[in-house]
């Protein structure tokens, strides 16, 4: 058997979203019975990104809002591995905006968890891309990831869950690991997952979120219409949360060409790197 790691105890203050993801995160795995040393957590940096340090598989820490090229890359080097990408609205949806559509357009097969508390959390509550789902000030529109991610034809798989909505998340988190597993390409799972300490949306999300899932005209299949129902369901100041899209082209899945690196071709020196993690 191979030993991953140890896990750790979250760091998160009680009561946060991140919990609630973790949790499903962790089902959704176990239902599908992927083991966690064939599974690879790699993490932004935000409250959100340690969540790779407490499930027990592989993990990777990134740089800020580079989460999204390093997946990609590890799921290019080792098809075999449940590559999962996780971070904060603050390093997807700002810093990391620009890895994000390129890898809408990209459509590597792996799945991204973006928790959206609407603030940075870990630098203390400043104003992220999203503030202004829930704070009045300003004259700035939010970020609506899922929208972006429609319009990106090359988009595979779009999903937002809420935290407080854990038999659902734990749905929609089963169906984007096994459309990446199974090589359709770039699962997108948008969390709803509130801060308590510096915007606790809990009660606002509660009130506003409308359930595509239950919606028997919203057709997830069909990317005009996804689009259609979540413009709707925004100009009555709700969130639309649900499977919005699936569908579109197989992920493209490039030849790694020369840069391919096989076992036999490592050098000493790193395949000694490598025997120190054999167990
Ligand atoms: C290059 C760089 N810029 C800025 C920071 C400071 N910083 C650390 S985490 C963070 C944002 C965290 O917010 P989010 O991604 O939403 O995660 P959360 O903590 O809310 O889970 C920022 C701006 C950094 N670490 N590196
Ligand atoms: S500061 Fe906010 S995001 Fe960070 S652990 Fe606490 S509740 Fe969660």
């Amino acid at each position: 058997m191979t030993a991953t790691y140890t896990p750790r105890n979250p760091i998160w203050c009680a009561g946060c979203g991140h919990f609630g993801v973790q949790g499903a995160l962790h089902q959704a795995l176990a239902r599908l019975e992927v083991a966690p040393a064939d599974t690879l957590i790699l993490a932004g940096i935000g409250c959100s990104g340690t969540i790779q340090n407490n499930l027990g598989t592989y993990g990777y820490h990134a740089l800020h809002g580079r989460v999204l090229p390093t997946a990609t890359g590890a799921a290019l080097a080792d098809p075999s591995l449940t590559v999962i990408a996780a971070g904060g609205d603050g390093d997807g949806y700002a810093i990391g905006a620009g890895h994000l559509v390129h890898t809408f357009r990209r459509n590597p097969a792996l799945t991204y968890v973006l928790m959206n508390n609407a603030t940075y959390g870990l630098t203390k509550g400043q104003d992220s891309p999203t503030a202004a789902m829930v704070s009045t000030g300003g004259r700035e529109q939010a970020l609506d990831g899922i929208l972006l991610g429609l319009s990106v034809r090359a988009s595979t798989f779009l999903a937002r869950g809420f935290a407080r909505q854990p038999e659902q998340l734990v749905r929609l988190l089963v169906a984007a690991l096994e459309h990446a597993r199974s090589g359709r390409g770039f699962a997108f799972v948008e969390v709803l997952s509130p801060c308590v300490t510096y915007q606790d949306t809990y009660p606002l999300w509660d009130a506003e979120v409308t359930d595509l899932d239950d919606d028997p005209h919203h057709d997830p299949t069909d990317r005009a219409g996804a689009f259609a129902s979540c413009l709707r369901v925004m100009e009555q100041g709700r969130v639309p949360i649900g499977l919005i899209y699936r569908g579109g082209p197989a992920a493209h899945i490039p030849d790694p060409g020369p840069a391919h690196v096989g076992l036999s071709d490592l050098t000493a020196e790193y395949r000694e790197i490598m025997d120190g993690y054999e167990v």
